[in-house]
């Protein structure tokens, strides 16, 4: 039972979106059992850690992200059966798997909730039930998924929802929630899970209920972000919880700065192992993500630098369930697609941290080829279309914005392989599958030595072995605009990192004696440039 601190250090960790990853009974909706006869494919790809989406019962408001029983699994993913068995053949195959733990809200069918609504006034005390103000709501706050945070529920009595309306936020003043909620990890850490991916940790404690300013669309923050209330949260489950188990804890910490980083994850404390920054998912949008701006490489090159001077060991990501696919963020999928696909996982898993992956990420997935709003099935969308809508945003202008940026882009089902349903299922798929299957799938790439998945597999495995990439130091090195040079360095290993985040040629100064890695055949590099999106690692005779 003790803790065995740090044994994630140099793991790398794979995102699993369970409706969409493979689908054993013909539902179309991926289920645990379609994870399980995965596994030898994560393992071969070089997987050390899962980090599965939400599997509990939910009445799919959110995807799962709105839990109406923490202890059981969703019959749509299979039983607790399933569940037991796909930890303990992870864990003979050496994989760890870590689950998404929802605790700033419930689902509003939760029978806390329901208990609540029916007026027992314990249950309505693990919530946030306030009186209106005559015909005002209990204060300014807005919901993170568009328009106003609180629900009425009766005469003049409202609940605070900081995401939809049917995610109730949690009383975490009330020491009882913290009591259950503990019960609710202590049933999963004894069941042989690794930890928790924390949603949204960051903004559970609501230090006030207080008006609040308006910040990037939202507002209020300033009562919930970071609060001490939170600090001493955490730390607490970390001392009474975590630290019993040999757990790894990665938190969604959402609107953080390097600084607040660093207090959340610093090891003295002790509250979280990890947090997920969002600066660089942000670096093209205005204000809001809906509403986007040119994307400049040495932009994102500036925020990653910043993370990485600053913070002792970053969660390295470039897409995840709520983001668009990397490729379209920060490549290019009509002409360098392969290039660019290869770049990115060649930057994310150079950098000083831990990398993850989120799944289809591996053989270069795309976003989904919607044409229209109705393909979509995400919630954040339709509300974000029904604002636009509001604000007198024309349908055609709107559902470029939506379909731009909608999660579902990357919420599309597994490509396993060229068939018509792209060996996700063989019924009708939840979301609509992209087209590019035809190319982009595993079955092809695995066939391919020089494919997206096999440089995923070589990357891994080179990182795997390499005491720089994985423990060493990180300095940035001077270059040209948009090309990203740095080093790692271990006592006995120095490596040159090179990422040409464009589809230009660059000239550069290669410092270093010999190429160990890189995205383009020997054959094809050159001594003084990097061709388009080239990656590039060279080892240096110290
Ligand atoms: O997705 C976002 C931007 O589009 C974020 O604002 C996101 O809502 C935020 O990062 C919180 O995300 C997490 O909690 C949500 C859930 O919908 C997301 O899927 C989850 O990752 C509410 O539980
Ligand atoms: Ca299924």
């Amino acid at each position: 039972m003790a803790s065995n601190k740090k044994w994630w250090k140099n793991s790398i960790c794979y995102q699993i979106y369970p409706r969409s990853f493979c689908d054993s009974n013909g539902d179309g909706i991926g289920d645990i059992p379609g994870i399980i006869s995965k596994l030898h494919y994560l393992k071969e790809l070089g997987v050390d850690i899962i980090w599965l989406c939400p599997v509990y019962p939910s009445p799919n408001h959110d995807n799962g992200y709105d839990i109406s029983d923490y202890t059981a699994i969703n019959p749509e993913f299979g039983t607790m059966d399933d569940m037991d068995k796909l930890i303990s053949r992870a864990k003979r195959l050496g994989i760890k798997i870590i689950m998404d733990l929802v605790i700033n809200h419930t689902s509003d069918e939760h029978e806390w909730f329901k208990r609540a609504l029916a007026g027992d006034e314990e249950y309505k005390d693990f919530y946030y039930f306030r009186k209106g103000n005559g015909n005002k709501k209990p204060n300014n706050w807005k919901s993170f998924f568009g328009g106003d945070a609180w629900q009425k529920v009766g005469d003049d009595e409202y609940y605070l929802h900081l995401f939809s309306e049917h995610q109730p936020d949690l009383n975490w003043h009330n020491p009882k929630v913290y009591e259950k909620v503990s019960e609710i990890m202590r049933f999963w850490l004894d069941k042989g899970i690794y930890g928790f991916r924390c949603d949204v940790i960051n903004i559970i404690y609501k230090q006030s209920l207080e008006d609040g300013a308006t910040n990037n669309g939202l507002v209020g923050m300033e009562h919930y972000l970071n609060t001490e209330g939170c600090h001493e949260l955490l730390a607490r489950f970390n001392k009474e919880i975590w630290s019993k188990y040999k757990t790894f804890v990665v938190g969604e910490t959402v609107a953080v700065t390097p600084e607040d980083m660093q207090l959340l994850c610093s090891e003295h404390r002790g509250e979280l192992d990890l947090g997920f920054f969002f600066e660089h998912m942000d670096v093209d949008s205005r204000g809001s993500k809906w509403y986007k701006k040119k994307y400049y490489p040495n932009c994102l090159i500036k925020i990653l630098d910043k993370w990485q001077n600053s913070v002792d060991y970053t969660a390295n990501y470039l897409e995840n369930h709520d983001q668009i696919r990397s490729v379209n963020h920060f490549g290019d999928t009509e002409k360098f697609w392969r290039e660019s696909a290869t770049m990115l996982c060649g930057m994310n898993l150079s950098l000083k941290g831990m990398p993850f992956i989120y799944q289809g990420q591996e053989i270069g997935m795309t976003n989904g080829d919607f044409t229209s709003i109705e393909e979509l099935r995400d919630v954040e969308s339709y509300n974000a279309e029904r604002e636009m809508a509001q604000k007198g945003i024309i349908k055609c202008i709107r559902r470029k914005l939506v379909l731009n940026t909608s999660r579902d882009n990357a919420r599309t089902p597994m490509q396993w392989d060229n068939s018509e349903k792209a060996g996700f299922t063989d019924g009708e798929p939840w979301l609509k599958i992209n087209s590019n299957k035809s190319f982009i799938n595993v079955e092809a790439e695995q066939n391919d030595e020089n494919s997206v998945l096999n440089f995923y597999r070589k990357m891994i495995d080179y990182r795997r072995n390499s005491k720089a990439l994985t423990e060493g130091t990180y300095r940035k090195v001077a270059g040209p605009r948009d090309v990203y040079i740095f080093t790692r360095e271990a006592p006995e290993e120095r490596l040159y990192v090179y990422c040409n985040m464009t589809s230009n040629v660059k000239e550069v100064e290669f410092y270093g004696d010999t190429i160990v890695f890189g995205n383009y055949k020997k054959e094809n590099r050159t001594e003084k440039y990097l061709l388009p999106y080239e990656f590039r690692i060279v080892k240096s005779n110290i």
